[in-house]
């Protein structure tokens, strides 16, 4: 009888858990960027260009995909499958933009554990933005180091 009883009570505990809100694993999510947990891009001036090297990368999942959203003439995808990608790869977009004012970026993931976040630290021209995918709070998933380069004079 009690055996019964407890056996009822798991399978309760388990019908709730997979009426969870959105984080279940495998869920696809956008994360974007975060400077000290606010919302934030990284500034440009007039006439600068971008050089976004990959620093590091220390995750396993598939299909991870790094892409810049600002400057709006160069968004788009830098690599569909970033845990995969060649450290030290460099993209360079040469300014200047008809859209100057900020860096922007966001990463495609699928929910691990927890939910991902997507940080940048530093101060104009160079940034380090590091993802951490949910699996562990190391913060070293996927680096980015991000500069602007002034216009030569
Ligand atoms: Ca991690
Ligand atoms: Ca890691």
């Amino acid at each position: 009888m009690f055996t019964r009883r407890l056996g009822v009570g798991i399978l309760v505990l388990f019908a709730a858990s997979l009426v969870g809100c959105g984080t279940e694993p495998g869920t696809e999510v956008e994360t974007p960027l975060e400077c000290g947990g606010e919302p934030c891009d990284l500034p440009l001036e007039a006439g600068d260009a971008i050089r976004i090297t990959l620093t590091s990368i220390s995750c396993d999942a598939v299909n991870n995909a790094v892409r810049i959203t600002a400057p709006a003439s160069v968004a788009q995808v830098l690599t569909a499958n970033a845990c995969y990608a060649t450290v030290g790869t460099e993209w360079n977009f040469p300014g200047p933009f008809a859209d100057p004012s900020a860096i922007d970026f966001t990463i495609d993931s699928r929910i691990i554990d927890g939910d991902p976040a997507l940080r940048a630290t530093g101060t104009y021209p160079t940034w380090t933005v590091s993802f951490e995918d949910g699996a562990d709070e190391d913060f070293n998933d996927i680096v980015l180091t991000v500069e602007a380069i002034a216009a030569a004079q």
